[in-house]
């Protein structure tokens, strides 16, 4: 006779992995059930997967019980790929932390997904190897996260983004196998469906291995700082550094408000005029950073208040703490914000900067803004209280502001954050329906079962046409 507790539907899934693997107590999907936005999911089990075979079982379990997989890395993301809100279950890869190699004469590696992002860069560089993305959240975010999302990052400007370095990847598709890409797998894999799956946000399969290619280390890297009055000024400089010829890795670009936030929060002090910072990194052979620097520091000083170079890696490590302490602080300053990534061609960035001005005030928002001004991708963080609705809808109706502009100036609604469910409802102001209609047919043809985060980059499971009753997971 079968006990009554046997009954509970997840039996056999633990029975499997293991009570040690799969956690179903009210905490544990309360914490996977969130990511770094404001959506939430409610998941049904929690499964941090240790090994392909676990993630295989999982798979299998979810397939055969008609529940979703939500694959997750840190859940540091900023769209809700990661968030459960399908429920089903979660499956995190954060325990396949393993560098299985790298290898300094081919300049590759190979990873399990849930290597943090810090780490293995610290890792390669003890082989005096360089692995240059690096999302803000590089400290706590994974690889397998990063390539899910193609995730860009701080140095996008000289390096690109995670698909640049990606060469291949293993993953366990919707019927449970295990299959291979690029130069993992040992067929010749033409036409190479590694593109595909790199920013594929979960949606087509779950990663259990991925090689990256490596570069050379840099010898010499420097870090200056440059305050303006003016927000155009700044913008300005920027175009100007690009037409010398030269291409620092890093050119941030941080307004007063971020500033000011992120200053307050790590504590430090900026002299009282400034408007806007750049935040420029120049790296590569000592000689030509030598050279660049000063190029830079030329043209910064006949327009900014202040130049200031860092040099040493203790100077510069404060830098960094500062720009990093952006996003977090600004969280701060209000009970809701929506964290925007669009992006601009370069040379129109001060003119969406104008946009933006004319978005806060027409709306009666406070937005801060600060990002990746080389790539013309932009933070434009909408500040707003969870606690008044007309100040929610007033946030969602810039938000689309936002993305309007964005697009009539020949940009795009993210420019690194992803789709997920942040953006799902507004694709269609980037991409025709055909287009969607498409993409959309693809990941059916990969995820039959439409297993694989359900609700994230197409407006709703077997509807790709937006459909209000999925907008109230908001990014409020
Ligand atoms: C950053 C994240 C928000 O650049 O992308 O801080
Ligand atoms: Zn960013």
């Amino acid at each position: 006779m079968t006990a009554w507790w046997h009954k509970d539907p997840l039996h056999p899934l633990i029975k499997t992995l293991g009570k040690d693997k799969v956690f179903t107590t009210a905490e544990n999907l309360a914490l996977y059930g969130i990511d770094a936005t404001t959506f939430s999911g409610d998941p049904l089990a929690v499964v941090l997967a240790e090994s392909t075979e676990d993630i295989q079982a999982a798979i299998d379990f979810a397939r055969e019980n008609e529940l979703s997989i939500t694959p997750r890395g840190a859940g540091s993301g900023l769209s809700g790929g990661s968030v459960p809100i399908s429920g089903g279950i979660v499956l995190s890869c954060e325990r396949m932390k393993i560098i299985e190699s790298v290898d300094s004469k081919t300049k590759t590696a190979i990873v399990q997904p849930g290597v943090v992002t810090e780490k293995f860069q610290r890792e390669v560089a003890r082989y005096k190897l360089f692995y240059p993305p690096d999302p803000s959240s590089y400290k706590i975010s994974t690889i397998g996260g990063n390539v899910a999302e193609n995730a860009g990052g701080l140095r996008c400007f000289k390096y690109g983004v995670t698909s640049h370095y990606v060469l291949g990847i293993e993953y366990v598709n919707s019927e449970g196998e295990v299959e291979q890409t690029g130069i993992l797998s040992s067929k010749l894999s033409n036409p190479d469906i590694t593109s595909l799956l790199i920013g594929s946000e979960g949606t087509l399969g779950v990663f259990s291995r991925i090689a990256l290619r490596l570069i050379q280390i840099p010898e010499k890297t420097v870090t200056l700082t440059a305050l303006f009055l003016k927000s155009e000024v700044g913008l300005e400089s920027i175009d100007e550094i690009i037409n010398l010829g030269l291409t620092p890795s890093v050119m941030e670009y941080i307004d007063r408000k971020s500033l000011t936030a992120a200053a307050n929060h790590i504590g430090v002090s900026f002299p009282d005029q400034a408007g806007v910072m750049l935040l420029i990194e120049v790296d590569g052979k000592k000689d030509e950073v030598i050279d660049t620097l000063h190029q830079i520091e030329a043209k910064l000083k006949k327009n900014a208040l202040v130049v200031e170079v860092a040099e040493d890696s203790e100077d510069r490590d404060r830098l960094w703490n500062l720009r990093r302490a952006i996003s977090p602080s600004l969280v701060r300053l209000a009970t809701g914000k929506i964290q925007e990534d669009i992006a601009v061609p370069r040379g129109k960035l001060a003119e969406m900067s104008v946009h933006l001005s004319e978005i806060s005030l027409k709306r009666g928002v406070e937005i801060a803004v600060y990002g990746h001004a080389g790539d013309g991708n932009l933070h434009v963080v909408i500040l707003y209280s969870v606690y008044n609705q007309g100040e929610i809808k007033t946030a969602k109706l810039a938000a689309q502001d936002v993305y309007e502009a964005a697009i009539s100036l020949g940009g795009t609604i993210t420019g690194e954050h992803g789709v997920g469910c942040a953006k799902r409802d507004y694709l269609h102001l980037q991409l025709s329906d055909l287009n969607i209609q498409l993409a959309y047919q693809i990941k059916k043809n990969i995820d039959p079962h439409e297993l694989f985060n359900p609700g994230k980059i197409f407006p709703s499971k077997g509807s790709w046409k937006s459909s209000s009753s999925h907008t109230s997971h908001s990014n409020l």
